[in-house]
Order: structure tokens, then sequence, then C-alpha cells
């Protein structure tokens, strides 16, 4: 039997032999993005976009160097400190062709918590023109009900007293931005790459508001001389399995720790305003726009309210993936419905786009059997999602007085997903939120109170204060309560409708 090779730069003269490697001179590479929060997500997306700038056309001026902020983040930084900074992405198609390709572009990882003053001098470093952001949606610090910078985290309260011991992004962000500013060096651009509607105007926000609060002059600097262009990013990304790990292995005896799978698609649209220049990410299909606004919001509000359907309703249901959800007729069809009759009208003009072809792709990929993108994934940190991908939609749809039914009915079933924590044949479902003990709490009132889990005003604002969506939202939750499953309703609601039907 061969013997297995590790994943590393000296192995890839033998491995390049047996899957395609970055053929490149890695070490010849600037770093010129630093990208914080190095997750399967930024892997096979921003990463794998930057590869192939650098395979297919030599530009040598955009390396990344990762940065972890939290302690979690030390398991990705051990990997990529054994593996030189390489991982192979695995590409799963849907007739289940699975294309392995080592990426290169991540030349460099550090992890802040050992390392502040090391991490603040490569943010401030000529070399850095992009600060790149993956850090999820709840990473931006802000109130989700209302949208305002929160300065009761810890953390910030500690780091508006010590600018010296940073521990967010916005820490890190300001005290390097200082130095740049002090050593006369140009700002680098903040790009955020999260799924948060209108991300760049948000980075730039709260970082203005922890900013201000620090020191009012630096605040007033990085207004006026750092961009934060607005992106819409799309890649679905599972978790990586044990047998992603065993399949590399047994396939081709290569010993990846931590390979990241994907889905063939990618899109990238980015606003094209930068501080600093940056990569010819036009030369890899990445599409810079003046506004990319309606983008995000279709994005958002089709594909990852979308997921958000299938995965709350899914998790009850006892459906492990989203394909093994999108496979079900019920479920395909009522989350057209939701796609059609609530997101759909929220959403602006959008020039050159089919909708119903990205709604008909969109349908294609959930059912992507390769995948197997876990329900699990999906509905974690719901707290930090639906907000933006459900509530704001919901929102408007009441004051326009447009359809809510079925939004209703996910933040019915979450409810009851938050409460039991079990599907409907009593299994326990797998809950990931910041959250969830609030969540929890709030749930369980429910039989008191029916109203208790939206009176949580963090995520939902004055929603319990709105009566129609109230009035139907109860009888909803009375349902799930009784039968302890969502189908026939999704059925009734599909056939019958249900906030104006007779009975
Ligand atoms: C998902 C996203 O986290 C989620 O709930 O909807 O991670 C989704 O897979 C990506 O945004 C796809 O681009």
């Amino acid at each position: 039997m061969e013997s297995t090779l590790a994943l590393n730069q000296q192995n890839l003269t033998k491995i390049t032999h047996l899957i395609p490697c970055p053929g490149y001179n890695r070490e010849a590479l600037k770093k010129g993005v630093v990208h914080i929060g190095v997750g399967g997500f930024h892997r096979a997306h921003q990463a794998y976009y930057t590869h192939q700038l650098i395979r297919e056309f030599n530009d040598s001026d955009w390396g990344i160097c990762g940065i972890g902020l939290r302690k979690a983040d030390q398991k990705i930084h051990d990997v990529l400190q054994n593996q030189d900074g390489l991982y192979t992405l695995i590409i799963k198609h849907p007739d289940g062709t699975i294309a392995p390709e080592v990426i290169g572009s991540i030349v460099d990882f550090q992890l802040a918590v050992d390392s502040t003053a090391s991490v603040i001098s490569r943010l401030a470093s000529e070399e850095t023109k992009i600060v790149s952001l993956t850090i999820t949606e709840g990473g931006y610090n802000f109130k989700p009900a209302t949208g305002e910078f929160d300065f009761a985290n810890p953390d910030i309260q500690h780091e508006l007293e010590h600018p010296d011991d940073p521990k967010t992004v916005y820490g890190f962000l300001t005290a390097a931005l200082k130095k740049r500013r002090d050593a006369g060096l140009p700002a680098f651009t903040v790009l955020s790459c999260d799924n948060i509607q209108h991300n760049g105007d948000m980075a730039q926000k709260m970082l203005h508001s922890f900013a201000q609060a620090q020191d009012a002059e630096l605040a007033q600097w990085i207004e006026k001389e750092v961009c934060f262009p607005n992106s819409m990013v799309d890649r679905i990304t599972p978790v990586t399995t044990q047998a992603d790990i065993d399949y590399l292995e047994s396939t081709y005896q290569i010993k990846d720790e931590w390979p990241v799978t994907c889905e063939p698609f990618i899109q990238w649209v980015v606003e094209d305003k930068f501080s600093n220049g940056r990569p010819e990410f036009e030369k890899v299909g990445v599409q810079f726009v003046r506004d990319v606004k309606p983008y995000e919001k279709m994005k958002l509000r089709l594909l990852n309210a979308g997921h958000s359907v299938l995965g709350i309703l899914g998790a009850i249901h006892g459906y492990p993936t989203i394909n093994a959800c999108i496979e079900d007729k019920t479920f395909r069809t009522f989350l057209r419905a939701f796609m059609d009759q609530e997101a759909t009208p929220t959403l602006d003009e959008l020039p050159g786009i089919d909708l119903d072809a990205y709604k008909d792709s969109l349908q294609e990929r959930f059912a992507n059997p390769n995948i197997k993108d876990s329900v699990a994934r999906i509905c974690s940190e719901s707290s930090a999602k639906l907000p933006k991908f459900l509530i704001e939609t919901l929102n408007e749809n009441l004051s326009s007085n447009a359809s809510i039914e079925f939004s209703a009915l996910i933040i019915a079933a979450w409810c009851y997903y938050s409460d039991k924590g079990v599907d409907r044949n009593g299994e326990a479902i797998e809950i990931i939120d910041a959250m969830e003990e609030e969540l929890h709490q709030a749930a369980v009132q429910t039989k008191e109170d029916p109203l208790a889990f939206i009176k949580l005003e963090s995520i939902f604002g004055d929603l319990s204060e709105n009566l129609r969506f109230t009035r139907v939202y109860t009888s909803l939750i009375e349902i799930i309560y009784r039968d302890g499953e969502v189908i026939k309703l999704m059925q009734k609601m599909l056939n019958s409708g249900f906030e104006n039907r007779e009975d």
C-alpha cells in the first residue's frame, strides 16, 4: 500500500501528480490582504478567487494573511500552520463528480489572542491594502432589532478603556488605522464578506460608533480615508465532515486535517470603491458594480432566508440535510410559496436578473445531493441570522399589508424548536446559538404567554405589539404545540391559505 502524503509545501511536488496544486511560487506572494475570520466559507470563496488570480494571471500582490480573533480559531491556526497554509477544496457537483484542488493563496495565519501586537503590526503594515471580513452576522456587534452598536459588550468596554489591548475586530481595526495615520500610510479598505444587507455600510457604521467613542479625531480620519464596499457573496459551503477527510486519504492518499467542501456555484458582486488598490478580480469572474444593494437583498431574502425556512421546518420534521428537505414536495412547494409571495415583493429592481430563473437555480442548488448541507449548520446562530434574513421582510410586508403567514410560521416553528429541542420523532435537535439559553427561556413560557418568545425585543423589536401579526402567530403556535409537527400545517397553508381562511 502506498504511504499517505501529509499536505504541506514540501509534499506538493508529489501531490501535484494526484490532484491540481498551486504551481506558483507562494514565497513570492505579498500579503496584500489580511482576512479576519478564516472559516470554511472564506476558504471556499475569496481565497479560491485569489488562488485563481495568482494561478492564471501571476498576480503576486494579493496573498492572504489570515487572522483568528477567537479562542476557537486555535484549531484552524494549528492546521494551517502544520500544512504551510495549504488546504484542499473539494468541489462537489450534483452529478456526483468530485473535484479536489489544493489552494495556496493563504500564506500566513496569526491568532490574535496570542499575539495582539503582531496582529496590529500586520494590519498596520504598508503591504496590507485590504482587510476583509467574514466574522459572521453576530461579529458585527449591533443590536439586531435596532441595528445600533452594542456598547454593553464587555469586550468592547475593555478595549475602549485599553486601546492597546484590543479584543474585537473594532479594537484591532482602530489600533491599526491609528498606527497607519500616525505613520503617514494610506488607509486600507475594509471589505465585509458577511451575509448582512449593506454589509460594508454596516461595518462602517459600527466602526464609526466605536472609533467615535474611543478617539473622535481618529474617527474623522477613518471616515475620510477608509472605503467600505458593500458586497454580495455566495457559495454554499457545508461543514467539513470526517468522511471528507477520509475521502482524500482513501482516494488520493492525501492527509489534509481540514479540507473544505463546497458546491460548484460561486458568485461575488462587489462595489468598486477601494481606498488603496484592489486585485483585478474581474479577471476571474467577480462582478464589480456601482451599487450592490439590490443584489445583496435578493440573495439574503431568497437564498439565506430560503435556507432558514427549510432548516427550521426541517429540524422539527427530522430531516438532517437541506437536500432531504427539498426532496419533499411539501417543503419544496412551501419554499417556493414563501419566495414568491413574501420575499419577492420586497425586492428592488434587479436589472438583468430573471428572478424566476434565480429561484429555480436556488432550488437546484439546495437539491445537490452531494453537498449534504446539514440543517444544524443552517439553523446555527438563527438569532443573528433571522433578523436580517427574514424579520425585515416580515416587517415590510406588515407595513404594506402583504402576505405574512409563511414567515409567521417560521417564527412560530423557531419558538417550538427552541422550546422543545427535539424533532417530531423525539430525537434531540442540535442547537448552536449564542442566545440559545435566552431563546429557550423565552420559548418555554409560551404555554402561559403565547407571545413570550416574540417579546425578545433584541430580536423581534416590537413585533409582539402588531395585532395582525400576533393573531396569525398565536393561531400557528396553537396548532404546532398541539400537533408537535409542521408538515400538515404547511400542506394546509399551501392548499387553502391560513390567515384569511373561513374555518
Ligand atoms: C446559509 C449561508 O448560514 C446560512 O444560514 O444560508 O451560509 C449560505 O450557505 C451562504 O450564504 C451561501 O452563499
